[in-house]
């Protein structure tokens, strides 16, 4: 018998390790095939394009071969590289999406200023300046207007008509290209873009993503020539607990190290308080929304965009690194811009997720289904662009103001506008009892004490991250279990309710410190008899009573009135603290029920807030770190836009 079941285990292992190299070997053929595909069908070219102030700005051009019509040029421009490097390499994807890449267009992607194979330096978010008086005075927006000009006029068989696009801060570049646009610009797609630093990725609502520490480096290690390897080391914490590692780091200033670069393989060059790294010393030396970050945020300069170009707008619903800023982008133009061709398309997906070439949409434990990404690549980007790049361009694309995708209902649905029209604003108090009612059942308050030493997990996995992505759905039961996590739910809803639109928490708290964090967190509780993962969720996950976390965000309490004048809290004062939600589209379905939960740690999501007031939280002392008592007052209440029936 052991002889037959060793016989057994070696041919097991043996048949996984065959399967293991079969699947290692297919994805490696996909690939060479998909790079044989772009090397047969197109020509590549690399030029150094001198914007106006002489800077070069490395520049890739992929043609199609064939050479009988004219093509569109659709670009994008990266702080992330344009690798491969080299005009005998190819890689093995052209453009937003695989199906694009063969309806012919020449795709161009450039390094921006200061970045890789890019001369010049480079600027996080480098500010737009309005009124240019000379050739020096260059921003995003000159350096694109000054590379479309080029192309143009330099690029063989192109037909005049150029698009932008790219996800994150790519779609940042994106956004820009509309201002001051080139006459050739006729299509802009910002996607994931970034609006605000203060409001998106690094900064929620003057909290300090924690969990961004690992990509500071990315933007802050100083360049001094072009370069086709990376130049900058992303720090080793050595584990992957990153909960304990930053709760023993301590204050942030304990951090400093980690960006003091020379000092890396030289303890001994210790400077105890300068840093190397020009962007980590951005976030300590400008703690509030001062004229920095002000000058930086792209939302403040969406006025005016040429209406020849047409703009749609893309993000996910559970994008964990920038919903402010593709949701801003696109009412802001609406708004400033009401005849301009300007769309949204929000879908079920976390950062960049509709780009992914994959059949299955799932964020973290969570599944919405199968070729939901596909669906957005053909039926609606390709059509965006071929209508606007190679039609006629009116404002007949066939595609709707809004294609949202209601998360709840997992099917999407298209609007003349966003939010849509027939939507009313409700109100959920928080009451005691850990009920939520359409009315304040009492004058009371809740207390929790909030202790620094043991912070609320914003997770529970364990994992060291560059930067947060799955945790946006999440079940919440871990944090509904800690006394220092007040919860309030709904009865079981006899109805469906479908959140369409921002959401905005009217808090009424007191502290005995003089600061503090508040969390809220929207929850769509799942029915307990869930005891089976029906087959459009997660198979290896039991969705009974699944808290699914709907929306969340913070609001650094010394921020509440202001974001560039920061105020203490008078210690046992009730005060107000107002939270603005960004938006969902989402059925909260009936026999299910809505929970809200507010805390005031979210660890190391955020960093931790010293409880005490302090000018500057990058420069808190040990000291400073207290653990406080908190109180929520049954006049708080979460105010809904609900879509009526
Ligand atoms: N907005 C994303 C990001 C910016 C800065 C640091 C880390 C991530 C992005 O561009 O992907």
């Amino acid at each position: 018998m052991t002889k037959y079941i060793s016989k057994l285990l070696v041919a097991l292992i043996c048949l996984f390790i065959f399967s293991a190299c079969s699947k290692e070997k297919s994805e490696k053929t996909a690939e060479e095939t998909a790079i044989s595909y772009i090397k047969d069908n197109f020509t590549k070219r690399e030029v150094s394009i001198a914007m106006r102030d002489g800077v070069k700005l490395h520049t890739t051009i992929y043609s199609p071969k064939d050479t009988s019509q004219s093509y569109p040029i659709l670009l994008k421009r990266t702080p992330y590289s344009c690798r491969p490097y080299g005009e005998s390499e190819f890689p093995s994807r052209l453009g937003p999406n695989k199906f694009i890449m063969k309806e012919g267009y020449i795709f161009v992607y450039q390094d921006v200023r200061g970045r890789w194979m890019s001369e010049g330096t480079y600027d996080n978010m480098r500010a737009y300046i309005p009124n240019k008086k000379s050739d020096q005075d260059i921003d995003e927006s000159s350096d694109t207007y000054d590379s479309i000009d080029w192309l143009v006029k330099n690029v063989a068989n192109n037909n005049g008509n150029v698009g932008t696009y790219g996800i994150s801060y790519p779609g940042f570049y994106s956004t820009y290209s509309a201002i001051d646009a080139h006459p050739a610009l006729k299509a802009a797609s910002p996607q994931a873009c970034i609006g605000d630093f203060f409001f998106d990725d690094f900064h929620h609502n003057g909290a300090y993503l924690l969990s961004y520490f690992r990509a500071t480096s990315v933007f802050g290690t100083p360049k001094d020539k072009p370069v086709d390897t990376a130049w900058y080391k992303t720090p080793d914490l050595k584990t992957q607990d990153q909960y304990q590692f930053f709760l023993d780091a301590g204050p942030l200033s304990n951090l400093n190290k980690y960006f003091q670069y020379e000092s890396i393989d030289n303890p001994s060059l210790r400077k105890e308080d300068l840093v190397d790294d020009f962007f980590w010393q951005e976030l300590i030396d400008h703690p509030n929304y001062d004229s920095v970050w002000q000058k930086k945020g792209i939302i403040q300069h969406l006025k005016n965009i040429n209406p020849g170009v047409a703009t749609m707008v893309v993000g996910g619903w559970f994008d964990a690194e920038d919903l402010y800023g593709p949701l801003e982008t696109y009412k802001t133009i609406e708004k400033n811009n009401p005849d301009n061709y300007n769309t949204l398309v929000f879908g079920p997906w976390d950062h960049g997720g509709w780009s992914r070439d994959r059949v299955r949409t799932a964020v973290g434990n969570y599944y919405f289904g199968d070729s939901i990404s596909y669906f957005f690549q053909q039926e609606i980007e390709s059509r965006f662009f071929e209508h606007f790049l190679k039609n006629n361009g009116d404002q007949n694309s066939g595609l709707p103001e809004a294609y949202v995708y209601d998360t709840g209902k997992r099917k999407w649905s298209t609007y003349d506008s966003w939010p849509p029209e027939n939507i009313s604003r409700q109100k959920w108090f928080l009451n005691t009892n850990q009920h939520l009612s359409k009315f304040k059942e009492k004058e009371d308050f809740i207390s929790f004490v909030s202790d620094i030493k043991r912070p609320v997990p914003y997770s529970e996995d364990i994992k060291t991250v560059f930067t947060p992505r799955k945790y946006m759905t999440d079940d919440q039961r871990f944090a509904a279990r800690r006394p220092d996590v007040l919860v309030f739910e709904t009865d079981i809803l006899e109805n469906d309710l479908t959140l369409a639109g921002d959401i905005h928490a009217k808090l009424q708290v007191a502290t005995t410190g003089t600061d503090a964090d508040w969390i809220v967190k929207i929850i769509d509780v799942h029915p307990s008899e869930m005891d089976e993962a029906p087959d459009e969720l997660q198979d290896h996950l039991k969705m009974s009573n699944y808290h699914l976390m709907v929306r969340s965000e913070v609001m650094r309490g010394k921020f509440r009135n202001s974001f560039e004048y920061p105020e203490p809290f008078t210690p046992n004062k009730k005060t107000e603290v107002n939270i603005k939600l960004q938006d969902v589209y989402h059925t909260i379905k009936k026999g299910h029920k809505l929970q809200v939960q507010v805390q005031s740690t979210w660890f190391p999501l955020i960093d931790l807030n010293p409880q005490t007031f302090v000018p500057n939280i990058f420069k808190a002392k040990e000291s400073d770190f207290k653990t406080q008592t908190h109180r929520v007052f049954t006049s708080s209440y979460i105010e809904f836009t609900v879509k009526n029936k």
